[in-house]
């Protein structure tokens, strides 16, 4: 009885708190969100191997997990607070109140925070608390003569008020939802916008570029099944009509471009592959897409930047910062400020309306999705988001490849078995692939085009599989000649390293 009574006590302020919040977050800023402000906070103190496990163990879905994670704590949180409040109701006025300090913080920790963001955690606090104290009054008891189990003091009226909250907390939750898809103003912006044509076209793709395997990673992977990997919990939406991206720091000529302003300059269209640095050895996180964008060397140059500067910093809307060699964008490779991807407007999910793009470098240290600002500054000057966290300051991309079919534990006839995959080395290009079934020689691979370096490059092999449970290793040479490590290292600080291999059985 008591415990049931704490339950429904406990439950019901917490949904009309997370409710309430949840709706004025969708007219204010959806990112302020009391569950997704502390979410975040988690994703930024994370210690690195506890963010390492999470990207390992549930891949893209590691946002679900964690808000999976916030909701089961705050829903264990709230049933002790209901008995506690049934005690006293100090007890459920201090527990709100510390619950309340917590998304305040965290809705003031996020790094484009302004002050209108503590209006949802204190709007939902406040009407949380009325919830509770009425459901609580509701819940009073008499004792029942020659029992010691109470009976409720008037049944009709608890369940009342409890009902009442339930459905307050619904419909806030519901209608915050509605508001929330409905001011969904990236996606609007998005379909509106039209990209011209691009002045410089990417160069046809040879034939020969894709070994046509089943099971190979089709060479331009479409935009939905490009890998996603950020920190924002819930996906920027940026309105290409108010957006603005400056261009400051050390520079003679400080910018400020609007959406408009890119597109009316030369836009270049190129075929490049990006990866992510947390990338296991063997891992999905890579993909290969047709970017159109502004060629970013000429911005700064126009912008003149000063001497004895080396690092590009790049700030997105929600406050990821990125830093760039500045050498890498000034080299001549294709460093780009991307506006379409495979042909149409950038995605929400990765990056629109603009993202940075450098070729040869692991995203976090080139790919700034939602970017909004440039700074000019030098490696000593500013730490940004990653290697404020012990990643690497440069990382360019190592030397990889991998096996895509047969997949692990795959079995096969004897007889012909067609070995293939990928390899990578941006900026260099691969020259050679080799495969190793169990401890045998290493065997060439056949190539298929490489018509950039920049490119990751499909390979093939045939192999004559005889009876038993074999391992097929591989490992890539790139175009200085240097053949990929086979020591094994973690994705941290600066990319992981080692020869991918995959367990067949032939019968
Ligand atoms: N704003 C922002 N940009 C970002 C990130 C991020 O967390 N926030 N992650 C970076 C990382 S680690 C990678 S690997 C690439 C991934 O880009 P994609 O999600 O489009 O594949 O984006 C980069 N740009
Ligand atoms: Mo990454």
């Amino acid at each position: 009885m008591t415990a049931a009574r704490g339950l429904v006590i406990g439950v019901l302020s917490a949904g009309v708190t997370l409710g309430v919040a949840h709706l004025v977050a969708a007219l204010v800023d959806p990112a302020a969100d009391p569950v997704l402000a502390v979410g975040s906070v988690a994703v930024d103190l994370a210690p690195q191997p506890v963010k390492a496990f999470a990207i390992r163990t549930f891949g893209t879905n590691d946002k679900i997990a964690l808000l999976v994670g916030v909701y089961t704590l705050l829903a264990l949180s709230a049933v002790l607070l209901g008995a506690a409040t049934l005690r006293r109701r100090r007890y459920g006025l201090a527990g709100l109140a510390a619950f309340a300090a917590v998304g305040v913080a965290a809705a003031l920790s996020r790094p484009t925070a302004t002050l209108v963001d503590v209006l949802p955690v204190l709007a939902g606090a406040g009407i949380g608390t009325a919830a509770m104290l009425v459901v609580a009054r509701a819940a009073g008891t008499v004792p029942v003569p020659g029992s010691d189990r109470p009976r409720l003091l008037n049944r009709r009226q608890f369940l009342a008020t409890a009902a009442g909250a339930a459905v307050t907390a619904g419909a806030t939750a519901t209608i915050g939802q509605a508001v929330g898809r409905r001011s969904a103003a990236g996606a609007r912006s998005r379909a509106a916008v039209r990209i011209p044509p691009p002045a410089r076209p990417a160069p046809p793709l040879p034939g020969g570029v894709a070994v046509g395997v089943d099971g190979v990673s089709a060479f331009l992977t479409p935009n939905r099944d490009f890998y996603r990997v950020d920190t924002a919990l819930t996906v920027p939406q940026v309105d290409v009509e108010t957006w603005r991206l400056t261009l400051a720091g050390a520079v003679e000529r400080p910018r400020t471009w609007t959406f408009d302003d890119l597109l009316a300059r030369d836009l270049v269209e190129r075929d490049i592959t990006l990866n992510c640095v947390s990338n296991e050895v063997g891992g999905p996180y890579i993909g290969t897409a047709r970017w159109t964008g502004v060629p970013l060397a000429p911005l700064l140059r126009e912008a003149g930047i000063r001497a004895g500067q080396n690092q590009l910093v790049s700030r997105s809307v929600e406050g990821m910062t990125i830093g760039t060699p500045l050498e890498a964008i000034l080299d001549g490779r294709d460093a780009l400020l991307a506006v379409a991807m495979n042909g149409e407007p950038l995605p929400l999910e990765h990056g629109f309306p603009v993202r940075m793009l450098v070729p040869g470098l692991y995203g976090y240290v080139g790919a700034c999705k939602w970017l909004t600002s440039m700074r000019v500054t030098t490696f000593d000057g500013f730490d940004p988001y990653w290697v404020q966290r012990g990643w690497a300051a440069e990382a360019p991309v190592k030397t990889a490849s991998r096996i895509d079919t047969p997949k692990p534990f795959a079995q096969r006839r004897v007889g012909p078995v067609m070995i293939a995959g990928v390899a990578w080395a941006q900026r260099r290009g691969i020259t050679a692939v080799e495969v190793q079934i169990d401890d045998g020689p290493w065997r060439q691979a056949r190539l298929a085009d490489g018509p950039s370096p920049d490119l990751w490059r499909q390979w093939t092999y045939r192999w004559d599989a005889t009876s038993g449970s074999h391992t097929v290793r591989v490992r890539a040479t790139d175009a200085t000649g240097a053949t990929q490590t086979d020591e094994r290292a973690a994705p941290f600080p600066d990319g992981a390293t080692g020869w991918h291999s995959t367990t067949v059985t032939i019968t």
